[in-house]
């Protein structure tokens, strides 16, 4: 394994201990063993070289004791204090943006994710970009000649052209799988089917979730996701539809999970990926309640879903691994549930928790239809719990469960009672 060396800054943050224990634990997501951490209490960076002379010292002095390659930083430095830290321990510096970029890059399996990731660590780059040579000038200043700087300047040029041309064909790429998925999700909005998307920290237990589920209501094995005990075992939506006994049907998705301070440029470009949140009728915001940093995991997801623009959603709180936490489970209160994904009757009260939610309106009516109206009936047949089916002389005499805007639709059909 590679073996990495973290650092931070620690000034006001109050959860700073819990910063560095994820950072460690996104290394190891990536491949890497943390085998020394440092932290450093200053108000802010160091300009040149983010961290302060004397502890640079001690991180070069431990790189040599425990053999190790990389140096891990906590926030996004800049190109200057990457290069300059890299000189003075003779490590290589990685930040906390290019890590979590790492980790994406490895873990995206589907063409979509891997055109995301890449125009994410692109656009990481463009602005960081400085030819070797626009460097080296830099040092020189004034002396350079105005010939030399010139080519410099051209080269860089050159590249931040290369690289806006690879980021507008890759986005050429995602927008055609894009319009796919848009074609599946107007489908999905029209069908009048609720749905609720699973959302939460990474790790949280969202994908053995959507599983659970899917297994209590009678789903196949087919339909099930990857769960892992890993960061970012999913990069992708799934989206599942999942029927009660009594025929009432929602899509539930599963999709990324989150983290303190994920990359912007990311986040941007998994906007699409996130729109099965964005028009969720429901949130079910997984949580690990047996991690001690869980408040802080909440905070974070909160902050990332106003930032994909889904703030402001009816949202059930799901306080899962209870097991694990040592917590008496299943317990609800109110749109919260203390459960383990893991255990079923845990899931029939979550199942519980999403129906009487999601079909909170529902009535039931009878209804009669003319036999010259048989689109009416087919519709009830495949939206509505119909309860009981009456072939009159008049038309079907159909009674049926239905949503409050289903219940304008077939008004004219109703039979006063
Ligand atoms: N003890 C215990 N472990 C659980 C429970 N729910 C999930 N896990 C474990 O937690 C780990 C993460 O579960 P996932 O369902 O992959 O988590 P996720 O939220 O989908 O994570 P990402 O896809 O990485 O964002 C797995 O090893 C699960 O087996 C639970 O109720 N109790
Ligand atoms: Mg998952």
């Amino acid at each position: 394994m590679t073996r990495a060396i973290i650092a931070g800054i620690e000034n006001q943050q109050k959860n700073f201990s819990y910063l560095m224990k994820e950072l460690a634990q996104l290394a190891e997501a990536n491949g890497m063993e943390t085998v020394a951490d440092f932290s450093q209490k200053i108000d802010k960076p160091i300009a040149a070289t983010y961290l302060g002379k004397g502890k640079i010292e001690e991180i070069a002095k431990a790189a040599q004791h425990y053999d190790a390659q990389y140096l891990i930083l906590n926030d996004e430095l800049s190109p200057t204090q990457i290069r300059n830290l890299e000189k003075e321990t003779a490590l290589s510096v990685l930040d906390r943006t290019e890590l979590i970029l790492e980790i994406f890059s490895n873990r995206a399996h589907t063409k979509e994710a891997q055109l995301q990731v890449e125009i994410a660590r692109l656009k990481y780059q463009l602005p960081r970009l400085r030819s070797s040579s626009a460097i080296s000038m830099d040092q020189q200043s004034a002396g350079s000649s105005a010939a030399n700087r010139g080519a410099g300047e051209t080269k860089l040029e050159l590249n931040r052209r290369t690289i806006q041309h690879r980021i507008a064909f890759l986005n050429r790429e995602l927008k055609a799988i894009e319009k796919e998925y848009d074609v599946k999700s107007k489908s999905r909005r029209e069908s009048e089917v609720p749905r609720v998307a699973l959302v939460g920290y990474t790790n949280a237990g969202k994908s053995t979730t959507l599983n659970g589920l899917i297994s209590l209501l009678g789903g196949e094995e087919k339909q099930m996701v990857f769960e892992k005990d890993m960061l970012f075992a999913t990069l992708d939506t799934s989206v599942r539809k999942l029927t009660f006994s009594d025929n009432k049907t929602f899509l539930l998705s599963d999709t990324v999970g989150f983290v303190n301070k994920l990359p912007h440029t990311l986040i941007e470009a998994f906007k699409s990926t996130l729109a099965e949140v964005r028009e969720a009728d429901l949130l079910i915001q997984v949580v690990d309640i047996s991690d001690e940093s869980s408040k802080e995991m909440i905070e974070t997801t909160n902050r990332t879903l106003e930032e994909i623009g889904a703030a402001n959603k009816p949202m059930i709180y799901a306080y899962n691994k209870a097991d694990k936490a040592g917590i008496d489970f299943p317990s609800i209160e109110g749109l919260q549930i203390t459960y383990s994904a893991k255990e079923k009757s845990s899931l029939q009260q979550l199942a519980g928790l999403i129906k009487g939610f999601l079909f909170k309106g529902y009535k039931t009516y009878t209804y009669l239809i003319p036999y010259t109206q048989g689109s009416y009936l087919e519709k009830l047949n495949v939206h509505a719990n119909v309860l009981a089916t009456d072939y009159t002389p008049d038309g079907s005499k159909v009674t049926a469960e239905v949503s409050p805007r289903q219940a304008g639709y077939y008004a004219k059909f109703l039979v006063k009672s």
